[in-house]
């Protein structure tokens, strides 16, 4: 195939096409009119060949999708993350015309909704055209790195003058806490009078020891207009004044984030996970209740844990307070859903607090599928506002969204109060479903895309900052287009057509990946660190030779290595696949043993459909492939202490890791396994494609084709048979990757930072928000409130609903 850059710099697609359809005229007029009759693309070999050949061949190599409107085809080409080309080829002519994206979405709207695509009045979104002064990455690689764009931005705009530099002065002078200045006060009210008095208070510092304490100088600095929050001791307070002051002469990108990483402007933040069941005991591998939760609460410990170093670094004796706001759900099944409060394990200030949904009825006494949360949000929002505010006593400094609903109250609340926005995806449901767009009006009654994908944008376009877990989760590969990438143009027939939804060019766009606790995820060989108070347990979870609620079928042979996966049992997860490739594949099945954590055992305890036909399809593999004696399959498990000494004993085993998902946001177990030292094989779909150096920190498997996957991982422990030290080596090197990339500590420093930074970027770029505010509020009111209105409430069932598991 075509891999050679053949395209000119300077030629757009539709310039370029022209010729390369001249270059072999008979195949593509071959070509074209089988697209018309839509038989069989590119049948014959030979053809296939011919125009796959050269600069058609790179054109439709890139082409994300096309529409066949006869005489027309009309192709969206990619030809790298990010960047969208549309153009048109007359079949019977062969003439080439670049069309506009919204061209294109009529075209592909033709072949869903005739009516609709000819409506000449058919709703536009357009977000793109309400934001004019907002600069634009423009390499694709440089995509998720906004934070460090910002900054190279905005020393720009402040360099100058001392005019250019009055935003800076402005926003200090602002820096309070409870009612008291933080920093400097209003003696201090011009760029000038700052830079002098910076200057003095130098001199003042440098008199003091370097390890001396802010209240030894205190009141000189205050003589001089300055107040605490610069520093604990002198020589830190010196630093930061340096920095200022260099900041306000020549403001540097570097120097500039790393002045608004000391600036004491954040002490409160709001985390919102409206959906599931969100505790902190016995709710792990409900549906809708996985990685979320883990993250969430792993990132509240290291936010937490950061703030209290940077108060301390700023001299200040300030509790910062985090509340996770999320639904209380007074039918919760034993879990602890339905208390309103509940203080976050290992932290000082964290807490959760549970706000129910409400309606016109009362409040919804039981648990509703994230799919259908979408009536009761605004109320939600605004009782969640009243609520943060009782227990905060003050406006919190950020607030954080997940998942579209979090994201949609958070954006209510920030913009209600006027709060820095940062949000977060998890997994964008879009992508999950082939052409959920286009297909709306088959969709919408099962899943109420109209309402997610409609949320989705108003949180983008609200968030000041948007939190990604990997860069395919923005941008996708050169091959597949990213989660957030797919709403930069689609189309939702009979609603609206959005051409510009999110630019993933807009350096709001960050990379901050999460980690894995490390206290409970470490590696197996710490060996006085190893919960061997656990080890009965697990022995008996592993290897007991009984069917009972916790484990069926059992391993014969104790002495070989075990695969292992956990996952919720859901069809994406593909855990039934991994089953599959391991019942057919012999070699494997001699090797090792297949241990999987998954769900339960009995579908009619389920009331989620997909869980239940893998629990179905989950039995037949069994008897299929006559597993049992070589395969363990074990009920969720919610206990991450015993999970992470289970993936240590598996590492006892030398085995490995398995995760086969058909498609994965990020995947939190691949890094759990990897802190654990086991080996992993990770889907090539999605994040782990990017956690893992396939051959190097861990293996890439493809979940479309279990054949390869299969031997790929039998490869390994033959060779593993063969070299002693392959085993440990891809162990090390799987842990490496961890410590330079994925841990809790990085990710949390990041986004403070950028909470910083954007919240600052947000006053001085007050009056672009604001326009593009009154687009999303007029979105919001006029479209979203509709259409959540239609989402059917559930009768409220009268007795206690035991979650699933
Ligand atoms: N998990 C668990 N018990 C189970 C299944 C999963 O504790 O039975 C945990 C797992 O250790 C991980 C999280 O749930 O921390 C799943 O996160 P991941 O990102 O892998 O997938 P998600 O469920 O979010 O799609
Ligand atoms: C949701 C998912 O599907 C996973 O891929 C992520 O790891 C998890 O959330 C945490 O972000």
């Amino acid at each position: 195939m075509a891999s050679a850059p053949v395209l000119k710099r300077s030629e757009t697609i539709a310039e370029s096409m022209p010729d390369a359809l001249r270059q072999s005229r008979y195949h593509m007029r071959i070509c074209f009119s089988r697209y018309m009759s839509a038989s069989m693309f590119l049948s014959d070999k030979n053809e296939r060949q011919k125009v796959l050949e050269g600069l058609l061949g790179y054109i439709l190599c890139s082409t994300q999708e096309a529409a066949v409107v006869p005489p027309f085809v009309a192709f969206a080409v990619r030809p790298n993350p990010g960047f969208l080309e549309c153009v048109k080829v007359n079949s019977e002519d062969l003439s080439v015309d670049g069309i506009s994206v919204s061209e294109y979405l009529q075209f592909k709207e033709m072949i869903f909704d005739e009516k609709w695509a000819s409506n000449e009045n058919a709703l536009e979104v357009d977000f793109e055209a309400m934001d004019f002064s907002t600069p634009r990455l423009t390499l694709s690689s440089s995509i998720g790195n906004g934070l460090n764009y910002m900054s190279k931005f905005m020393s720009s705009k402040l360099r100058g003058s001392s005019d250019a530099a009055k935003p800076l002065l402005d926003y200090l002078l602002a820096l309070e806490h409870q009612g008291e200045n933080l920093m400097i006060n209003q003696t201090l009210d011009s760029v000038s009078k700052l830079q002098a008095a910076l200057i003095v208070a130098e001199v003042v510092v440098s008199a003091f020891p370097k390890d001396a304490p802010y209240q030894d100088f205190q009141q000189s600095l205050k003589r001089l207009g300055f107040e605490r929050g610069w520093g604990d001791t002198a020589e830190r307070v010196k630093e930061t004044m340096r920095m200022l002051s260099e900041s306000l002469q020549a403001p540097e990108p570097v120097k500039l984030e790393l002045l608004f990483s000391r600036i004491p402007n954040m002490f409160n933040i709001v985390i919102f996970s409206p959906h599931g069941y969100f505790g902190q005991s016995d709710v792990l591998g409900l549906p809708d209740t996985g990685g979320q939760i883990v993250y969430i609460l792993d990132q509240v410990r290291a936010l937490e844990e950061e703030l209290l170093l940077k108060i301390r670094q700023q001299g200040l004796s300030v509790k910062p307070q985090i509340l996770v706001i999320t639904r209380l759900i007074p039918q919760a099944g034993g879990t602890k859903c339905n208390q309103e409060v509940e203080p976050i394990f290992g932290t000082k200030h964290s807490h959760i607090v549970r706000v129910p949904f409400k309606t016109e009825k009362g409040v919804l006494p039981q648990w509703v599928s994230r799919f259908d949360v979408y009536p009761y949000l605004e109320r939600f929002a605004q009782d969640a506002a009243d609520k943060v505010l009782e227990y905060m006593d003050c406006k919190p400094d950020l607030l954080i969204g997940n998942y579209s609903d979090g994201n949609l109250v958070a954006s209510l609340m920030a913009q209600k109060l006027g709060i820095t926005l940062g949000t977060i995806a998890h997994a964008l449901e879009k992508t999950k479903y082939e052409d959920s767009d286009v297909k709306l009006k088959e969709l919408d009654p099962k899943y109420h895309f109209s309402c997610q994908f409609t949320a989705d944008m108003i949180a983008m376009n609200t968030a000041d900052f948007i939190i990604t877990s990997t860069y395919q989760e923005i941008a996708g590969s050169k091959d597949r287009p990213g989660q957030y990438e797919s709403h930069v143009a689609f189309t939702m027939p009979g609603l609206c057509r959005v051409v510009s939804g999110i630019n993933v060019f807009d350096p709001k766009f960050n990379i901050a990946s999460p980690g894995a606790d490390q206290t409970v995820y470490f590696p197996y060989t710490e060996k006085q660190k190893r919960l061997t108070s656990f080890h009965p347990a697990i022995e008996e979870l592993l290897y007991k030779n009984e069917d009972n609620n916790e484990h069926i079928g059992y391993l014969a042979d104790k002495k070989k290595p075990i695969i292992f996966s956990m996952a919720r049992l859901d069809t994406v997860k593909n855990i039934t696949g991994l089953t599959e490739w391991y019942g057919k594949n012999a070699k494997l099945r001699n090797l090792v043993n297949l241990v999987v954590v998954a769900g339960f055992f009995d579908p009619s305890k389920s009331n989620d459909r997909e869980e239940i036909a893998e629990i179905k399809k989950m039995h037949s593999l069994i008897d299929k492939y006559q597993l049992k004696g070589q395969f363990r399959w074990i009920a969720a498990q919610s206990d991450r202490y015993r999970n992470g000494e289970l993936y240590r004993c598996i590492a006892d085993t030398k085995g490995a890791f398995i995760q086969p998902a058909l498609y994965e946001a990020f995947g939190l177990t691949v890094i759990e396994a990897m802190n654990c030292g086991l080996p992993t094989f990770a889907t090539n779909q999605g994040g782990p494609a990017e956690i893992i150096v396939d051959g190097v920190s861990g293996f890439h498997i493809d979940p479309n084709n279990g054949d390869e996957s299969s031997n790929k991982i039998a490869d390994f422990f033959e060779k593993c048979k063969t070299d002693a030290d392959y085993w440990n080596k891809m162990s090390a090197t799987g842990l490496q990757r961890i410590y330079e990339c994925y841990t809790w500590k990085i990710y949390a420093n990041k986004v403070l930072n950028m909470g910083s930074v954007y919240g600052f970027w947000r006053q001085m770029n007050k009056e672009q928000k604001l326009l593009k505010q009154r687009y999303v509020e007029a979105f919001y009111n006029l479209q979203f409130r509709n259409l959540a209105r239609n989402v059917p409430i559930p009768g409220f069932t009268p007795s206690v609903q035991t979650p699933s598991a």
